[in-house]
This record gives structure tokens, C-alpha cells and sequence, in this order.
């Protein structure tokens, strides 16, 4: 690291730092990020992250019940074998505080928190054509450059709060689930009231009914849920893990969603009713997200996909007691997987408890919140707490929250107005140097995380790599090839059943506003990748570089 003091007066009280590159967030993506770049290229590298300690989506998302819903053993990295060999994990679905603990150990074997500056925002960057660098500000005014800027700030970042008319004469306290206070929140003798019934409301309601004296679920849009059937992880599941480790990596890569199972090859509608039931029957007691591999076309035809949403409506009927609670909780108006397909412990069982009421929003709407609680067109309920499991403005608003501006003062919010618009899902036209990880246009959110990061990582180290050798100081995405990238997501999209569920957050539905296009790319994670090699080493097609 270089640093210079400013003789410009504005700044002539902070350091104008200068490095290679820049990377903004330290969990998952930015701590891969940070060790490529430093460790296998030895370039100068700092992370700013705005959190005071690491971890990226898990240092803020701490609500009761927040746990990750891909499985431990591939829920994490796996580019060292040494750290891959010495961590264990506890449990079949890793709880919050387990995720940043192994990314403290992963960050402290590599010696990564040196070049991580914690508690600093950064709130707006801007490229200067002539010098070909980033210029990075911060909350608390310090200024640093770097040749390379790259966001490693998640896709589920930008918590989404309502606006709700009377919010703020609540006497109570409300909460987001993304932002959820680190010393925990006392919920015992409370009235709680929690919006929202997506992932994190179903993995939340149960373990807030727990704790609180009651709890109101007030619903917009019933969902689907598989039973997670979470446990200990036994020492035999992590020798056998740890034994095939080179067979589970190999296997997620190759897939559609970086998980280490393959889709089935079979079609719902090419066996018999009752086998059909069976294979889905297996598929629910063995739980968690692999429920949607039991046939190959449950995401690509409308009646193959009706046979799994029947499935999962008839255990709803079973499992609820009450049958018009059991009616309210049975989604109708999307295929199962259209959306993201939360996976539960214990939701459904839930609202049979005697401390647990569902309002259903579509019948009576939320009209505001008032001094003493959440009033619809149909009663006030009275509540201590909301919260609010809401979601997030999800692959787009923290990138855009940074202030970006790339060539000639360009904003990122205004390239991106009418939706993402990228080339790779890496890089968009006019923001020169800019490296986005897991953005928009790639397989991200569709896919196991860490494995999607690792791809991204390392594609855009081996880029900076050959640039450095080359003695090249520039790269932009096309234009032209941005827009066939463009179509090329929207044509992978429009080949499955995900652009149906009107309510889903991968069309930006949840946030008012937003402009409704497909974000993530459904052509599958080993064929993105296999796009993204050709292009590399068709030298760096699509992209000028200079
Ligand atoms: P989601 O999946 O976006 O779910 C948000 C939920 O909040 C969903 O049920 C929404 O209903 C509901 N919502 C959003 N705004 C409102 C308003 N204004 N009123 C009532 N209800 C509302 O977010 P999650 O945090 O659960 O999950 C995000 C991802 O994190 C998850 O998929 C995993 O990948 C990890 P809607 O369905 O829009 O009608």
C-alpha cells in the first residue's frame, strides 16, 4: 500500500490511499476476493466493509431461526484443502453464528483481517478516464484509488422495509430480519408481529412463536416449504465428507445450481401416480432443497410442476389441523420453485400452536400501523413487536446504493433504470475496471453460493493476471455484447417456469418500483461457466481492453 498525503484542501485532512485494487465487502465473495488478488498475485489490496466485524450477509441477518438452507459440507470454500480438511460442521444446515465463525477461521488461517478495514461505508466511487483508476469515498470522508474496484457486497443485502403508513407512531419496536440487533432481542411476554413469508418468515415464525407470547404471521403471498429435517452432523458423515470432498466439488460444479446432487433425468409426467408420489414422498422425508431434483421438468412444464405443487398442498391439508388455516397457507398462485423454494423446520406445525395467528393480507390488506400495533381493513391487531421479513431489494439495490460513477460521470442508477444490464453478469458498458461478483446476469442467487463466488473469483483474477502481464490498464464490457447478453438471460429465463411467480424477488417484485425483469441467469451454473471460459480464452471477447 502507497500512501500519499493530499495537498488538495477538501481532503487535506484525510490520507489519499492508493492501491491495485479495491474490493468493497468481506464476506464470502470479498475474502476469496482479497486472497487471490494479494496472496496469488501480490497486488495491493484493501476491503472496506461497513459491518464491524466479517461475514457480509451473515454478520447482519441474526433473527431466530436464521440458518443457511444449502447444506454445511458444500456451504463453504473450496480452493484450500487444508482449510477444507481441519473445519468441521456441527450440523446438517449451519446456523449463523457457525457460518461466521468458519469464515473467521478461514480468515485468520490466511491472515486476511489485515487488509480488511472494518466499520468503513463506502458511499460513493467514481473512475477517472484519464488515469484509468477508482476513486472510492467513504462514510467517514477518507479517499482511496485503486486500478480495479471490485463489489463483493451480496445479493441479499438491501434490506426492503415497506413503507407503511404510520410506522413511525409505533410504540413499539420493529425490526428487520437483515438488520436484526447483535444482542439479540428479548421477545418473552411480547405480542409479535411478523410481515413477510418468504425464506427467512419461515425459517423466523417458528422460532419466534417459541419465544414470544404470541404471534401474528400476517401473509401476502402463501408459500411452498419442504421440512429441512436438520441435525447434528455425525464424526462418520465428516470423515466421509472429508474423504470425497474431490467427487462433491467436481459434482456441484458440474450442475445446474452448484449443489453436489444431479437433477433427475426422468420427467414427473413419464411414471405412474403412485411411483411419482413415492419418489416425492422420499424426496420430503429426506428434506431440504434437493426436493426439486425428484424430476427433471418440475421448473420447465407447467403440468410436470403441478404434480410437485399438489404434493406439497396435500401435506399442507395433513399437517395443518385447522382446515381454513390450512387453505390460507396453500399457495395457488405460483408453481412450486418459481420462486425461491424456502425449506422449514417445523412452519406449517406452527400455526397449530395456540399462540400463533395468520392474517391473510390478500383478504385484508394492511392499512397502517398504529401507536398500538398493525390495523387492516378488517381489526387492529395489537402488537409489542413487528417484524419485518421482508426481503431485500435483492441483486441490484446495494450496488446501486454505492453511488457509482463510471466514464465521463455515468451512473450506475441510470444504466441500470429500465433493469441490469450487464455482460457476464461481471461487467456493465461505461464503468471501466468495475467487477461485480455474483451481479445480475450471472447464476448468483440461483445457485449454492460460495461455489458461484469461486468461479467469479477466480475468472476475474486470471483476467487481472493476463491484463497485468499484457501491460493492459483498461477493460469495459461492450455494448453490443451486453445486449446479446441480455437477451441471452432473458431467453434462459423464458425457457423455465421462473418468470410465472408474479410475487417473486428474481423479477424484482417485492420492491414497489422496481423494474420487473428476470436478474439472475437460468441457463445453469456449468454452462455459464463453460461461457465465461470461451470467453476468456477467446481473448476476452466482448470486453475492450486497452
Ligand atoms: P422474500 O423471499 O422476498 O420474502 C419477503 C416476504 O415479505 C414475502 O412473503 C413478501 O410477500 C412479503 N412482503 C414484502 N413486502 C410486503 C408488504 N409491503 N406487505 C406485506 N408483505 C410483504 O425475502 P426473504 O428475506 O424471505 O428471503 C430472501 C432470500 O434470502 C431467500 O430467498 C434466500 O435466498 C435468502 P410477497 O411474496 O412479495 O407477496
Amino acid at each position: 500500500m502507497v500512501t500519499i498525503s493530499s495537498t488538495a484542501s477538501a481532503v487535506s485532512e484525510s490520507p489519499r490511499q492508493v492501491y491495485d485494487a479495491i474490493i468493497i465487502g468481506a464476506g464470502f465473495s470479498g475474502l476469496y476476493q482479497l486472497h487471490k488478488l494479494r496472496d496469488e498475485l501480490g497486488l495491493d489490496v484493501v476491503v472496506l466493509e461497513k459491518g464491524d466485524g466479517i461475514g457480509g450477509t451473515w454478520y447482519w441477518n441474526r433473527y431466530p431461526g436464521a440458518r443457511c438452507d444449502s447444506e454445511s459440507y458444500y456451504y463453504c470454500y473450496s480452493f484450500n484443502k487444508e482449510i477444507e480438511q481441519a473445519w468441521s460442521w456441527s450440523e446438517r444446515y449451519p446456523e449463523h453464528p457457525e457460518i461466521r465463525k468458519y469464515l473467521n477461521f478461514v480468515a485468520d488461517r490466511l491472515e486476511l483481517k489485515r487488509d480488511i478495514r472494518l466499520g468503513t461505508e463506502v458511499v460513493s466511487a467514481s473512475f477517472d478516464d484519464t488515469t484509468n483508476m477508482w476513486s472510492v469515498n467513504t462514510a467517514s470522508g477518507q479517499v482511496l484509488s485503486a486500478s480495479f474496484l471490485i463489489t463483493a457486497v451480496g445479493c441479499l443485502s438491501s434490506t426492503n422495509v415497506p413503507k407503511l403508513p404510520g410506522l413511525e407512531n409505533f410504540k413499539g419496536q420493529w425490526y428487520h430480519t437483515g438488520l436484526w440487533p447483535h444482542q439479540g432481542v428479548d421477545l418473552g411476554g411480547k405480542r409479535v408481529g411478523q410481515i413477510g413469508t418468504g425464506s427467512t418468515g419461515i425459517q423466523a415464525a417458528p422460532a419466534l412463536a417459541q419465544q414470544a407470547k404470541h404471534l401474528t404471521v400476517f401473509q401476502r403471498t402463501a408459500n411452498y416449504s419442504i421440512p429441512a429435517r436438520n441435525g447434528p452432523v455425525s464424526a462418520d458423515d465428516i470423515k466421509h465428507t472429508r474423504e470425497t470432498y474431490d467427487d462433491i466439488w467436481r459434482q456441484a460444479r458440474a450442475g445446474t445450481n452448484g449443489h453436489p446432487f444431479s437433477m433427475s433425468t426422468r420427467s414427473a409426467l413419464s411414471v405412474p401416480d403412485e411411483e411419482r408420489d413415492e419418489i416425492y414422498e422420499k424426496a420430503w422425508e429426506r428434506g431440504g432443497l434437493r426436493f426439486r431434483a425428484s424430476f427433471s421438468d418440475i421448473l420447465q412444464d407447467v403440468k410436470a410442476n403441478d404434480t410437485a405443487s399438489d404434493f406439497i398442498r396435500q401435506k399442507i391439508k395433513e399437517v395443518v389441523e385447522n382446515p381454513a388455516i390450512a387453505d390460507m397457507l396453500t399457495p395457488h398462485d405460483h408453481g412450486f420453485a418459481t420462486k425461491r423454494p424456502p425449506i422449514d423446520t417445523g412452519y406449517f406445525e406452527t400455526f397449530n400452536r395456540e399462540n400463533v395467528q395468520l392474517v391473510d393480507l390478500k383478504a385484508e390488506p394492511i392499512v397502517e400501523v398504529t401507536a398500538n400495533g398493525i390495523r387492516t381493513t378488517q381489526q387492529e391487531y395489537e402488537l409489542d413487536i413487528i417484524v419485518f421479513a421482508t426481503g431485500f431489494d435483492a441483486l441490484t439495490g446495494a450496488l446501486v446504493n454505492l453511488n457509482i460513477a463510471g466514464s465521463g460521470g455515468h451512473k450506475l442508477k441510470d444504466a441500470w433504470s429500465a433493469g441490469p444490464r450487464t455482460y457476464l453478469g461481471l461487467q456493465t458498458p461505461r464503468f471501466p475496471n468495475l467487477f461485480t461478483i455474483t451481479g445480475p446476469g450471472s447464476p448468483s442467487v440461483l445457485c449454492n453460493m460460495p461455489i458461484a463466488i469461486e468461479q467469479h473469483v477466480d475468472w476475474i483474477t486470471n483476467c487481472i493476471r493476463e491484463m497485468r502481464a499484457k501491460g493492459l490498464k483498461r477493460i469495459e464490457a461492450q455494448s453490443e455484447s451486453t445486449d446479446k447478453w441480455v437477451d441471452e438471460v432473458n431467453e434462459a429465463a423464458d425457457a423455465t417456469l421462473l418468470p410465472m411467480a408474479s410475487s417473486s424477488w428474481y423479477l424484482g417484485a417485492n420492491v414497489p418500483g422496481k423494474p420487473r425483469v428476470f436478474m439472475p441467469y437460468a441457463g445453469g451454473f456449468a454452462r455459464y461457466t463453460s461461457i465465461c471460459d470461451d470467453v476468456a480464452q477467446d481473448d476476452y471477447r466482448g470486453f475492450s481492453r486497452s
